[in-house]
Parts: C-alpha cells; structure tokens; sequence
C-alpha cells in the first residue's frame, strides 16, 4: 500500500527512510498483523479477572469470565469510546467557558471579547437577557449557562435544545436519549460499561447515543465561544502544506485543538519585539507561525496562518529539518513527536497540566497568563532557531492555495448577497431544481490504515462531478486543502454544472470575481457544530427534520475516539454517515445491524460502512437520492 497521495508528505517519508528515521507507518508496519480480537472488539479489559477474548470464528470461548458475551463486549467498547470523545470535546469546551468566565470577570485580559454581536446572538438563543445590558454581564450570564451545562440538570442541555429541530427533540425524548449534563453522561457512560452493570446491548449503544449527543453540545460551546473570543471566521485565502515553512523566518507549528493557545500564540508572533529578536537571530523574514490538526484549522480561518499538515502526517513537519518549535496543547498529539524532535534542533514544547510529554520543554499556559507564556515559547523557538542545521533542511516546495473560514454567519451572509429578504432561499431553490443534488459533510482524521487522503479525494471527485455541494472540518479540509480542493480553479475543474453554476452565482454576489471554492472550509472538528446549524436552518425552512434532507456525511479515514462520537450524534441527527475504516463492531452481529441498519427506524441516520471510495461516493449518491424521492424532488 502506498503510504500518501501527498507529494510532500512522501518526500518526508523519503527523507526520514534516508536518515533511519522511524514514523508513524514504521510502527504500524512493526504492529502487523494487528490483535484480530481488538480489531473485532472482542476483547475485554473492564476487570482484573480479564483479560478476556471470545473466538470470532465460533470454535473457542462465546463468553468472558462474568459472562458478558460478543455483543455486551463490542457495545461496551463502543459506548467507552463515545464517552471518552464526549470526554475530550467537554474538556476543550469548557476550558473555553471557563475562559469567557474569567474574561467577562477581568481576570483573562488577553482575552477579550472581540465578537459582540456573536456573543448577543448566543445569549438571545439560550435564553440570556440582552437588552440594555453590559457586555461584560452578558458574557458572564453565557459563560454560567455553559458551565451549568457540565454537571447534571433538571432540563436537556441548552446546547442541544435551542440548536437542534424540534422534530429531533421529540426524537430523542421518544428514546430517552437526551442528556442532562457533558460530564455526567460520561459518567454514567462509565459507569454503565463497567463489571456487572449494563448487559443489554441495544441499551447500551442507545446510552453511547445519550453521550454522543452530549458530545454535540460540547463542540456547538467551543465553536460558540471561540467566535465570542476570537471572531467568528470569514472566507480567507491562505496555502497549505509542508511547502509553508520558510526557512528563512523562525518556524513555528500549533498543534493540537484550541485556539486559546494557538491564537494567543499568533498574536503575539506578531508583535514588533519578537520579529526583531527574530531577525536578530538571523531570520530575515521573522516570525512564521503553521498550523497542524485542528488548532491549524482554528488559525487558519481567523488569521490566513497557512496549514503545514494535519493528523498522521504530523511528524513530517519535524522531518524538514526547518521546524524552530512544535507547540501543542491537548489531543491528537503522537507522543513519538518528542522522540522525531530530538533528531533535530526543533524543540517540542507542551503547555498544557493535563498533556505533558517525556523529553519535551513544558511552559505552562493560563489564562491569565497567555501572552506572557506566548513570548516564552516564542523566544525559546528564537534560541533553537539559532542552532539549525542548515545541512538537515529540506523543506518540499509543495503547497496549495485554500480558501478557509466558512462559518454558518458566512454562508448565510454571501447567500444573502444573492437575496436580501430570503438568504436561504437561493440555497433551497437550488436543491429543489436539483443544482445542488445533496450535501456531503466530510470531517474526520487520516489514517494509516489506508493510504493518505485517498479516500478523501476520490470521493469528492465522484460526488462534485454529481452536483454534491461540499463541506469539510478537522482534517478532512486539511485532506482538500493540501490537494487544491479549496479553490475556485477545483469548482471549474471538478464541479457538475449544476454546481458550477451555483458556486459561481453567489461567488460573483459576494465580490470573488470567481465560484466559491469546491469546499466550503467550516473550521475544526467541534466546528462539525456550524454544519448543523445550516442544515438545522434549511430543515425549519423547509418545515421537514434533517432526517429527509439529502444531507449526508462522511469520515473516509477517520481515527479518533472523538471521530467516534461525532459519527454517532450524526446518526442520532438523521444523517446517512459513512466511515471508510471498519470500527471494532464486527465481532457482534447485533451491533453490527444495529448500527448499521436497525438504528434507521429510530433516528433516521445509519453507518455506511465501506472502504472502497468510488462505492462509498455511489452509495450516498443512492441515499441522497431516496431522500430526494422522498420529498418529492427529482432523483
Ligand atoms: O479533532 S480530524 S485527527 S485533529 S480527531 Fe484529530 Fe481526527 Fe484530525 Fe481534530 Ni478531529
């Protein structure tokens, strides 16, 4: 299996091979062949009296010491790994309420609120007063509201009742899904999948979906208040790829999720005294900040910072041999980066009390002392500039131009270029008149179970080519936009003529001089929130639930146990949701049906599970299709 479709990425594969160097396709390939049991999730570690393993083949073990058989273990694996993605998206949302908190209260004064009418439209939907009210009081009457949000409650979560159809509140009170509380639900996710507790699979996953939709909530208060904090995103033209490091300005990477580090970060990259003492040290052109993973994409949308690359090509920015300083925070970081740093002279340095990593520089990073932490890892990645070996750069001049930062404000503001009175209304006709034939949302991780971006850009180009208009979040936009998906000249290539005309139409209202881009770049993973909310937005237009949209959604390499969790509140919402990797579900074939076909009857959404990219495009061009047939369109 070739190891990327990315020409930069194989050049720093190749450089790595010449040096010994081991990355992340070294170690998988040291794994092979994978636990089959693992892979089936047929293997349980809840108790000491473990670990056990049940045969898939039928022939060994059916159960586990206390009995829990094939189904109880795969629901139990997969409702854990829901809560620990609810677990992880909660931990970043409310690290930002908190934030917001200690803004509106003044004591985070490197954080003020820059986006007042976002955070007036937050208060105004959740139910906090904002007539002849101070800023500073709404803030702190917002920030509570999603602090409250954490713990258990009376009522459903505020984040996902007021942001969701009343058709899926009915739904999922129907089902008893509805969660009181982020941590609490993890919690009981838990406590629910611990020894002797519960033993009912359909009980179980309908419980990861409780979580699931917890999950949701927590990535709709991170997106939600990281608008508040920083602005909320608008188109921008940036590049991605490893062909943005410079080597003549002192590079530093952001990686990891939030953008309380990564945009303090840029902020003060920006500042005179540190570009001189840049340029003191023998940088010509300053101060380079890239992004990595989903921070990159929380920077690129706000501040045109150029992604390097994301997910699990994040060790080739090391390999350039011309990376000053890897700053990261918290999730989706290798560990083995700090051993890839030691290699060179790129100092790899954490921040955060709960995410250290042996080996790499720790400065800490509060609140209320952001700016100052920034300019030490700005000047500690100064002080490792100085000791570059010019001998081990090799930096591959690869990059693509990218259009970013298409939040639902966006959208709805260029469609409304096109019709004042009615923004939607341009948007709906066309999916009616069958221009736009459906919407695809891809997000998700890239693996290195298939080869790099594969999936990704053979997918699009069966969908496009159909009339699918296109979203993308994490490192699904890191996919198109290193391969120039994000771009007019890819609408002019790829795009049906449907299509065309309609990204062109509202590209020439909003001023391009040319269609939007192929994809329409939402932002990070949590930023998966935006894409409900234009759905949720044309589905009340359309007096229907998102359930009989021909909205789909697809994670072609996905990873993560957070990947996980965002697939099943997809389901939950009614999308059709395809994964290109197979989960550890095929050890249960009661999971399996579950998941995959009886989960339909109650919410709508299923799993599409196909690793083939050309089958996986046609197969949602038949859903969407159903769906189009069921609302009465053309198909
Ligand atoms: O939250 S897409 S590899 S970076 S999990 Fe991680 Fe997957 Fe990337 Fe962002 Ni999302």
């Amino acid at each position: 299996m070739e190891k990327s479709t990315d020409s930069a990425t194989l050049s720093a594969i190749k450089e790595a091979e010449k040096t010994g160097i081991k990355t992340v396709w070294d170690r998988y390939a040291a794994q092979i062949p994978q636990c089959g049991f693992g892979e089936t999730g047929l293997c349980c570690r809840n108790c000491m009296q473990g670990p056990c393993r049940i045969d898939p083949f039928g022939e060994g073990p059916q159960m586990g010491v206390c009995g829990a058989n094939a189904d109880i273990m795969v629901a139990r694996g997969i409702s854990r790994a829901v809560a620990a993605g609810t677990a992880s998206h909660g931990g970043h949302a409310k690290h930002m309420a908190h934030t917001l908190f200690k803004s509106a209260i003044g004591e985070a004064p490197d954080y003020p609120i820059r986006d007042e009418a976002k955070l007036k439209a937050v208060a105004n939907r959740i139910g906090v007063k904002v007539d002849n009210r101070d800023v500073r009081a709404i803030a702190i009457d917002v920030a509570k509201k999603a602090l409250e949000e954490f713990s258990e409650k009376e009522s459903p979560l505020t984040w996902a009742a007021t942001t969701m159809t009343k058709g899926r509140i009915d739904t999922f009170l129907k089902y008893n899904v509805v969660p009181t509380g982020i941590d609490s639900v993890v919690a009981e996710s838990m406590h629910r999948t611990t020894y002797g507790v519960d033993a009912d699979p359909v009980n179980l996953l309908l419980g990861a979906v409780k979580c699931a939709l917890a999950d949701y909530a927590g990535c709709h208060i991170a997106t939600d208040i990281a608008d508040i904090l920083f602005g909320t995103p608008h188109p921008t033209l940036t590049r991605a790829n490893l062909g943005v490091l410079n080597k003549d300005a002192v590079n530093i990477a952001v990686h990891g999720h939030n953008p309380l580090l990564s945009d303090i970060v840029v902020q003060v990259a920006g500042e005179k005294d540190m570009i001189d003492r840049a340029k003191t040290a023998g940088a010509s052109e300053g101060i380079n900040i890239v992004g990595v993973c989903c921070t990159g994409n929380e920077v690129m949308m706000r501040h045109k910072i150029p992604l390097a690359t994301s997910s699990v090509s994040q060790e080739t920015v090391i390999l350039t041999g011309a990376l000053d300083a890897m700053v990261v925070d918290y999730q989706c970081i290798m560990p083995a980066l700090s051993n890839i740093a030691e290699c060179y002279h790129t100092k790899m340095i954490t921040t955060m009390p709960i995410a250290k990593i042996p080996k790499a520089v720790h400065i800490e990073f509060s609140e209320a002392n952001a700016k100052e932490s920034a300019r030490r890892i700005i000047s500690t990645a100064i002080e490792a500039f100085k000791k570059r070996d010019p001998n081990k750069i090799n930096i591959p001049d690869i990059s693509s131009a990218a259009f970013a930062g298409f939040s639902t404000e966006a959208i709805i503001g260029a469609l409304s270029l096109v019709n004042k009175e009615d923004s939607l209304k341009p948007l709906i006709d066309n999916i009616v008149a069958g221009n736009i034939y459906g919407v695809c949302l891809f997000a998700g991780c890239n693996t290195v179970k298939v080869t790099q971006d594969a999936n990704y850009t053979a997918m699009i180009k069966e969908l496009v080519k159909n009339n699918v208009l296109i979203l993308a979040t994490g490192c699904a936009s890191g996919a198109f936009a290193r391969h120039g998906f994000m771009t007019p000249e890819a609408t002019e290539k790829y795009a049906g003529n449907g299509l065309k005309a309609v990204l062109k139409a509202v590209g020439q209202a909003a001023g391009l001089g040319g269609p939007l881009p192929l994809v329409l770049h939402m932002g990070s993973c949590v930023d998966n929130s935006r894409a409900v909310d234009v759905t949720v937005a044309v589905a009340n237009k359309l007096g229907v639930d998102l359930n009989m949209l021909p909205v789909v959604a697809s994670a072609p390499e996905p990873v993560t146990e957070k990947a996980v969790a965002i697939g099943t509140w997809a389901v939950a919402s009614g999308l059709p949701t395809h994964l290109g990797v197979v989960p550890p579900v095929l050890g249960s074939k009661t999971v399996t049906q579950v998941l995959t076909s009886t989960v339909k009857e109650l919410f709508g959404g299923y799993f599409i599970v196909e690793p083939d990219p050309v089958k996986a495009a046609e197969a949602l061009l038949s859903v969407i299709a159903e769906r189009r047939r069921g609302l009465g369109l053309s198909a």
